[in-house]
């Protein structure tokens, strides 16, 4: 089976620095594929992305060594099946808040008798090889979201669950949890008192801890924190930003619109 080589990553006890879509098509997954990041992220939670397009971005990503993540719409396992067999070598499973949601996620991961993942590895077959079913409970990621009032609380039971590989924070819905405005890089005490506490149960559980930024400043400061899974920006904010700066660059020309404030990044 071909490695996953985020998981290789973490095995040695290093990070790994990925990208975030939004935008549904291949392209710009391929494009995005060749930035230098470890791994790319298909968000079919709040990106503009369908089923029927996450099958040819994973493509797009597969011309490269960079390792496909999906963050599946619900923890619900028909699609957490439906992407793995697609090829995706990781999911990101959001608002799990308890021991049994965590246990869902971990399941539909996983191939009896670990799990209840039900055999038909489609289209993964022909990205890492024949021998897939026989590696792929190992291989496959499982990170689950810490980002809900109940999740925070019970963040030791859910980082515990066997089979989870890590705990990925989504920092807007953390802050809307602890009764914050949803800022995305945030640097109020009790976002960071909140995030600190995720990381030391991480890696008290020797498990992986995941942030999702929207800045090279932040996802620096996370990795020297110690996060192994962080999140620098997406392509729909590379673009917005890179345009509005370029515009607001020219002289002796009005722009057709006042150029807006900065894509903050995210989901
Ligand atoms: C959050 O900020 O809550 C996220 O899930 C990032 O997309
Ligand atoms: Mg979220």
């Amino acid at each position: 089976m071909r490695i996953n080589r985020v998981k290789k990553l973490w095995r040695e006890g290093k990070p790994a620095v990925g990208g975030w879509l939004s935008i549904p098509h291949c392209f710009q997954a391929e494009v995005m594929a060749h930035t230098g990041l470890d791994w790319l992220c298909i968000d079919m939670q709040h990106g503009c992305i369908d089923y029927s397009d996450t099958v040819p971005m994973l493509t797009a990503i597969s011309t490269t060594n960079v390792t496909p993540f999906v963050r599946v719409p619900w923890n619900e396992p028909a699609m957490i099946m439906k992407v793995l067999d697609a090829g995706a070598y990781g999911v990101i499973v959001p608002m799990v808040s308890n021991r049994a949601e965590a246990e869902r996620a971990v399941a539909a991961c996983r191939y009896p008798p670990v799990g209840i993942r039900s055999n038909g590895p489609n289209r993964v077959m022909q990205y890492a090889g024949a021998d897939y079913q026989k590696y792929a409970n190992d291989e496959v990621v499982c990170a689950v979201m810490i980002e809900t009032a109940e999740g925070i609380e019970k963040m030791d039971e859910i980082i515990s669950t066997p089979g989870v590989d890590a705990a990925y924070i989504g920092p807007t819905d953390l802050a809307l949890a602890l009764g914050l405005p949803p800022v995305m890089d945030n640097d109020e005490p009790k976002h960071i008192a909140t995030v600190n506490r995720i990381l030391e149960t991480c890696k008290r559980h020797k498990k992986i801890a995941g942030m999702h930024t929207a800045s090279s400043k932040f996802t620096q400061r996370y990795l020297d924190q110690g996060f192994q899974m962080v999140m620098l920006g997406t392509d729909r904010s590379a673009m917005s930003n890179y345009m509005k700066a370029e515009v607001g660059r020219l002289t002796g020309w009005t722009p057709l619109n006042p150029v807006g404030a900065p894509d903050k990044g995210g989901y």
